[in-house]
């Protein structure tokens, strides 16, 4: 799987209506703060697409990111490079669907003349989809319940969804909100892949014991696959690339 851009094609709020993509969708889930856009960002090999908080509750809307569309573009065009010049938007805070729709970031690696020569319709157009993170506890109940259905909505709803992630933390036991989380997504007929996020925090000798952990708190399906995962050392991206990679 290459991936030669990305940029950020739909964000969703509570009444939006669900992008129709056409295209393999593949998400990732998990509780506010866990890690999802720090993951995104690494799987797409970008430093600042999805936006990074400080804070929880940084991501508060669906943000589909919408991978190879220029390589796509560059084919109807036969060849001539079609690598938009786009702004990456800088503003701080909490990320909003009118900024973050503005950002559509071009390839910032490789060499462009090379690329188009190589033969684009090889690479797969995909989207990577952020979810609202849960179990923030400062945000009001009535938002929570919002967000919920809003993930919920989205799992029923999304016929290109081929494959969900569920971040956990790897330092801690999953918590209730974590194991409801996995049932929803089990209950909508998809087999989660865990990552276990945040691995750079934890000795290596403690990881065997805490993906044990992990399995048993979720009460994960026999054969269901947890792979630990650091966006600071980047160690587990390409396990996590040949998962989606299986799924195109
Ligand atoms: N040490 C370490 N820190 C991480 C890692 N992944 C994310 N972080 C940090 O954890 C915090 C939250 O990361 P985000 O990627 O914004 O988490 P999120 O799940 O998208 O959060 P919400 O959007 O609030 O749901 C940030 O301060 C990140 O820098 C990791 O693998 N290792
Ligand atoms: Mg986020």
């Amino acid at each position: 799987m290459k991936i030669k851009d990305v940029e950020l094609k739909t964000v969703c709020g509570y009444t939006s209506a669900l992008p129709e993509t056409g295209e393999i969708q593949v998400a990732f889930a998990g509780k506010s703060n866990v890690g999802k856009s720090s993951l995104i960002n690494a799987v797409m090999n970008r430093r600042r697409l999805a936006r990074v908080g400080e804070t929880p509750g940084k991501t508060r809307t669906i943000n589909f990111y919408y991978v190879n569309a220029l390589c796509r573009e560059k084919v109807a065009e036969s060849g001539q490079g079609a690598f938009a010049q786009a702004e990456q938007g800088a503003a701080a805070g909490t990320e909003t669907g009118d900024q973050a729709a503005e950002r559509k970031v071009p390839a910032e690696t490789g060499d462009l003349a090379a690329e188009r020569k190589m033969p684009a319709e090889t690479e797969k157009q995909f989207y990577l989809v952020d979810l609202p993170g849960y179990g923030y506890a400062n945000v009001p109940e009535a938002e929570k319940a919002k967000w919920g259905q809003m993930i919920e909505r989205y799992l029923q709803k999304s016929d290109m969804l081929k494959m969900v992630f569920l971040l956990v933390d790897i330092r801690h036991e999953p918590g209730a909100n974590d194991r409801q989380m996995y049932d929803w997504i089990v209950f909508n007929g998809y087999q989660p892949v865990i990552i276990a996020t945040k691995a750079d925090k934890i000795r290596r000798s403690q990881l065997q014991k805490q993906i044990r952990l992990i399995r048993s708190g979720l009460g994960a399906a026999a054969g269901t696959v947890v792979l630990p995962f650091s966006a600071l050392t980047k160690s587990g991206v390409e396990e996590i690339r040949s998962q989606i990679e299986a799924v195109l």
